[in-house]
């Protein structure tokens, strides 16, 4: 089995409704199970900013499927929930994003691991840090080095989200 954490952002039709049915998704998977899953974060948008704002979390599987394995069921469930994607670093309905798969490094045309964006967005590394405190980053540093370093902030606790 292979730890594999897993980020979630939505920013369209009611977000945490998003999160929570891709993360019930998840949970069916085959050879897979769901050990443990952040809070739910609100955050601005990285990329254009005429657009709602983010609602962001990662989990952290137990799974059987290698990493193009697992790719190919993430964007199932993508498919099946209805993923929108109306332009580049714009709004989606649901986003799954294998984060690191054990301490595994991969680099091909369908899928980085890590993930590029990982050690610059806090919405990505700040749940990490909640459910994985003394993770280290293949090549990158421990998430805490990478969280101090950080340049820019997107974060907000969800309770402030304008909804
Ligand atoms: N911005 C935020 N805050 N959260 C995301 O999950 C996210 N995902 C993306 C882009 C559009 C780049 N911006 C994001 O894919």
């Amino acid at each position: 089995m292979a730890s594999v954490f897993i980020g979630l952002g939505s920013n369209l039709s009611d977000p945490v409704k998003q999160l929570n049915t891709a993360l019930s998704s998840l949970e069916k998977l085959p050879k897979t199970s769901v050990v443990q899953t952040s809070s739910f974060y609100g955050s601005t948008p990285l990329g254009p900013a005429d657009q709602p704002d983010f609602v962001n979390a990662v989990c952290l599987l137990d799974t059987a499927f290698s990493p193009l394995e697992l790719l190919a069921e993430l964007k199932k469930i993508e498919a099946d929930q209805g993923r929108i994607k109306k332009r580049h670093w714009g709004e989606r309905l649901i986003d799954l994003d294998i984060l690191l798969f054990d301490e595994l490094t991969l680099t091909s045309s369908v899928l980085t691991i890590p993930h590029q964006g990982i050690a610059s967005r806090d919405f990505v590394l700040i749940p990490l840090l909640e459910i994985a405190p003394d993770l280290m980053i293949p090549n990158k540093g421990s998430v805490q080095s990478l969280i101090s370093v950080l340049q820019t902030s997107y974060l907000y606790p969800l309770s402030e989200a304008s909804q």
